[in-house]
């Protein structure tokens, strides 16, 4: 086992799947997931300021008290990033996403493993244009890959589902190109130092295997692949 806590990140554009990633990882290994666009749009329905993110923990017995998840949405910096908690890992969706983040992230812990998506452009647009989301959970749906059971609603609380602002076509071609721009330095910082893995695909389910194998040759899972 390389060692008993585990940092990760997941890097991808926008719909590449690191929410879907991040939460079957949170499942599989038992975790903190922390998702720097969760905490944004969180902070945008708070009205500004200081805003708690979704905080993930189902390792048993975890300790709740010290939430990570602060963020400044007009300067996003960093994650306040959790202790160790009892020997499990945590993971992050879609932190760093510049350089300047990547150096900040370095100054107070140092990152195990670094998970980047490839997915072809044509992909992307056709998954976000089918994407539903409950807001207040941040739950995901995909009107193809993984559909509410009654159309346009939340699953759990029986809520109505919304698009994202930032789905529509127009945004999501600006988006691409921002995240594009800004990854090609952070993915190679983690290229030089050894710890990227990167994974390309057009399904999430084929990417899915490689990742919990990649994994669990690092902390041992507490449910099957299958699990998810
Ligand atoms: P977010 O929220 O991090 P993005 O743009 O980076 O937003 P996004 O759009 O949330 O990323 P994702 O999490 O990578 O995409 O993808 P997902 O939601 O899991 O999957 C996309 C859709 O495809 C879903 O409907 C899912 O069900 C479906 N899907 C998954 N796999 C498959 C598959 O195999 N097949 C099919 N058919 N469907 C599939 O950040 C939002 C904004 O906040 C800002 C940025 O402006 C960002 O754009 N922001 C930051 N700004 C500065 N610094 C940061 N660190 C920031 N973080 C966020
Ligand atoms: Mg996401």
């Amino acid at each position: 086992m390389a060692s008993k806590v585990l940092r990760a990140v997941v890097l991808g554009p926008p719909g590449s799947g690191k929410g879907t990633v991040c939460e079957r990882i949170a499942r599989s290994f038992g975790l903190q997931h922390l998702s720097s666009g969760q905490f944004l749009r969180e902070s945008l329905r708070g009205g500004g300021g200081e805003c708690r993110g979704s905080v993930r923990t189902d390792g048993a017995g975890e300790d709740r008290g010290d939430r990570p998840g602060f963020v400044r949405p007009a300067e996003l910096r960093c994650p306040r990033v959790p202790p160790p908690s009892r020997g499990r890992l945590w993971i992050a969706g879609g932190f760093p996403r510049t350089l300047g983040q990547a150096e900040a992230l370095d100054r107070i812990c140092e990152l195990d493993v670094v998970i980047s998506l490839h997915i072809p452009f044509e992909t992307l647009k056709d998954r976000l244009s089918a994407r539903w989301i409950h807001p207040a959970s941040g739950r995901v749906y995909n009107m193809e890959f993984n559909p509410p059971h009654v159309h346009g609603i939340d699953d759990v609380t029986g809520e109505p589902l919304v698009q994202r602002e930032d789905d529509k076509p127009e945004a999501v071609t600006a988006r691409l190109r921002k995240y594009k721009d800004a990854a090609k330095p952070v993915i190679e910082l983690y290229k030089s130092r050894g710890i990227l893995h990167s994974f390309s695909g057009t399904e999430t389910n084929k990417i899915w295997p490689y990742v919990y194998a990649l994994l669990s040759n690092k902390i041992p899972p507490l449910r099957s692949e299958e699990e998810h």
